[in-house]
């Protein structure tokens, strides 16, 4: 199934979109050539940056009056791209959804309460569509007003949240700040992404919330969310829906595809969108392939980092949620935090800004900041400086938390 969709995705994107048929042509590669899966990988790649240079329409392919919604991606790392659906890019993206929830413990019927920011970020209206494809309730309270959130999840009861991670931890504190038990609501299962979070904040939430928490994977240039989930019963990994998202890892440096168990970057292709066709989408995100396991699809490790969020720290290679992990692992330190990088001389220097929890002792502070230094030197070999401060006092995020600040740029 698998082979037949890719040939037709590969056919469609070839003979509608003047992009990809000069991609191809000077790759030497027709649609028709391919006869194996493999053979995909004679294919040209597709970069954001491509996107960027056609913004806003270029990939698309189908005319306008087809183009059912349009969305947009966060723009983190730059200028945005812009993303169109069909009604029927919509119905799958729904019930890809649909599926993650369920997956994720959800059954029709349940009450989801949806904090993903709604608008042009894919995850509000990503979430909202597969929720009600499912059967359930939705509650579609999209990011911010943390206040009301605490409210709503109190007095309309839902089972499930749809949050990003880092907002869980800010609605965490609200109900701390009201003096609510987080652990009295209704709540029983939260579906997180949009970001990378490791199993130090899992732990974190399902504790503070007596819930299972769950990871869920997109990115806007394929689809958004959906594109791989984490089952309940089988938490560690990530199912990816094979049968509408074709997953390759490659070597980031040289392209190369690797094999089943091997690190590198996530490189996905779409076996049945019309709208926006993506061939060899070159993700940026780090992980790898692994065999399945509760059901039939290959699944990929949790994504720790992407290629542009490593830090290159005095020749080590960095990524934030390794710091992540050896925070929370101390005891003493909240998973709130910000990385900063300088050069004030000719050296780089990281310096990790972190809340201590709430009632430890200042006095305890200074020891588990070297306590901190010492296992961050031990395990990811790199010496960093550590800042402790008073609970709140590190900025908080309605959507996808800011962890590094690289000033070194600025300096360079
Ligand atoms: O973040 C789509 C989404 C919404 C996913 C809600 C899950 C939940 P973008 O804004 O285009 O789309 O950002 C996509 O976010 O390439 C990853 O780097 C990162 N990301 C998404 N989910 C995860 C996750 C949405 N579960 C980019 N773990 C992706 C780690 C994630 N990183």
């Amino acid at each position: 199934m698998q082979l037949e969709r890719l040939r037709t995705q590969l056919q469609h994107a070839y003979h509608d979109n003047v992009r990809y048929t000069e991609k191809f042509d000077s790759a030497g590669v027709k649609p028709e050539d391919l006869q194996a899966l493999s053979e995909l990988q004679h294919f040209p790649f597709t970069r954001k940056v491509d996107l960027r240079n056609a913004y806003p329409f270029g990939f698309f392919a189908v005319g306008q009056a087809q183009l059912a919604r349009i969305h947009a991606s966060s723009g983190t790392t730059g200028q945005p791209t812009v993303v169109g659906y069909t009604q029927s890019d919509l119905n799958m993206w729904a019930s890809v959804v649909a599926r993650s929830i369920y997956a994720a413990g959800g059954r029709p019927g349940m009450k989801i309460h949806v904090a993903y920011g709604y608008g042009l970020f894919t995850g509000g209206l990503g979430a909202h569509y597969g929720a009600e494809a499912l059967g359930c309730t939705v509650v579609p309270v999209s990011g911010g007003q943390t206040k009301r959130q605490v409210q709503l999840i109190q007095d309309l009861q839902p089972d499930i949240i749809m949050v990003t991670p880092s907002y869980m931890l800010a609605i965490l504190d609200e109900f701390v700040r009201q003096g609510v038990d987080p652990r009295s609501t209704s709540l029983k299962i939260g579906i997180f992404g949009a970001e990378p979070w490791g199993e130090g904040m899992r732990g974190e939430i399902e504790q503070a919330f007596g819930i299972d928490a769950v990871d869920i994977y997109g990115l806007s240039e394929v689809m958004g969310p959906g594109v791989a989930q984490e089952c309940v019963i089988d938490k560690g990994a990530l199912t990816f829906w094979e049968d509408h998202f074709y997953p390759e890892i490659v070597d980031p440096e040289s392209g190369a595809v690797l094999g089943n168990g091997e690190e590198g970057e996530l490189v996905i292709t779409s076996l049945t969108k019309e709208a926006m066709p993506v061939i060899r989408y070159r993700t940026g995100d780090l992980t790898r392939l692994m065999e399945p396991t509760s059901r039939s699809m290959r699944r990929v490790a949790r994504i720790g980092g992407r290629t542009d969020d490593m830090l290159i720290v005095r020749g080590a290679n960095i990524f934030p949620s390794q710091i992540e992990e050896h925070i929370l692992s101390c005891g003493i330190f909240a998973p709130h935090y910000l990385i900063e990088v300088t050069r004030p001389e000719r050296l780089d220097e990281m310096r990790v800004r972190v809340e201590a929890r709430p009632g430890i002792a200042a006095a305890d502070w200074p020891a588990a900041a070297r306590e901190l230094m010492r296992r961050v030197k031990e395990h990811v070999g790199v010496s960093i400086g550590v800042e402790v401060v008073e609970p709140g006092k590190v900025e908080r995020s309605d959507g996808k938390a800011r962890r590094v600040q690289d000033l070194r740029r600025a300096t360079d």
